[in-house]
């Protein structure tokens, strides 16, 4: 995706990206409600999944099923998911107007199958490139915490680790330097927030960047 999106509906499509136990879900839940109270129509989706279709796919990738196919089928699967996610859900609602809050987007395939899992970056360029189209999103905030406070977060939940949480430590390290460069090469449409501050913290930083970066002042 290039840097910045190119005008193609009413509606904003914001991204949340970060590794396991950042606080997207908590972030994109704050965002959301402190969005509606505006009156705006706010649609908060995730992936892998955010439609029917691609939440069966969801299961396939995150229970291991797909694991023994390889990290290239895995991000066609990842792709597949993504392309009824975009079709069914976001596209219909950036065209009615609605403010798009997704939790992880295409970075995401690009952080974990490409510069983590092996997959030749150029070939899940062109993949995102055929899928994403012109659905770029308009600002992509990057939840930027220290694997270890992640990992003390993650601690108190109390299900089991999926396919991706079993990987090893250096594996997440890795992830969030994959995660700021891309923000690094990009910046008109990342920005970094330091996900160690309070939630409300966290949340005051990407209003402000809402309001910044999209015109949308929401008090
Ligand atoms: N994946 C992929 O490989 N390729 C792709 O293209 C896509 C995904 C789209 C999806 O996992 C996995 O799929 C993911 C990458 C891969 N795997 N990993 N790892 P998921 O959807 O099940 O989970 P996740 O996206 O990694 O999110 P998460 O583990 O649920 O974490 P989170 O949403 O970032 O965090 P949270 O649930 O908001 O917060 C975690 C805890 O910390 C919770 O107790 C909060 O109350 C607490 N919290 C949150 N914020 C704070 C702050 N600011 N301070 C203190 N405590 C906090």
């Amino acid at each position: 995706m290039p840097d910045g999106s190119v005008p193609r509906t009413q509606g904003r499509f914001i991204t949340l990206e970060g590794g396991e136990g950042s606080g997207k879900s908590t972030l994109a839940k704050q965002l959301g409600a402190r969005i509606a109270a505006t009156g705006l129509e706010v649609v908060l989706t995730r992936e892998p999944g955010g439609s029917p279709g691609a939440e069966m796919v969801r299961h396939v990738l995150l229970s291991g099923a797909a694991e023994p196919l390889g990290p290239f089928a895995e991000t066609l699967l990842f792709a597949a998911a993504r392309s009824d996610h975009l079709e069914t859900k976001i596209r219909p609602a950036l065209a009615r107007g609605a403010i798009v809050i997704c939790d992880r987007f295409a970075d995401s395939t690009r952080a974990y199958q490409g510069a983590l899992g092996g997959v030749e970056p150029g070939l899940v360029s062109k993949i995102e490139r055929v899928v994403v189209d012109h659905t770029i999103p308009d600002l992509t905030f990057v939840l930027d915490v220290p694997v270890s406070i992640a990992r003390q977060r993650l601690m108190r939940r109390s299900e089991g680790p999926d396919r991706f949480e079993r990987e090893a430590p250096d594996f997440h390290e890795k992830l969030r330097v994959a995660y700021l460069e891309m923000a690094e090469r990009a910046p008109g449409r990342f920005v970094v927030i330091d996900a160690t501050l309070p939630p409300d913290a966290v949340l005051s930083k990407a209003l402000e960047a809402i309001s910044s970066r999209l015109g949308l002042t929401v008090t």
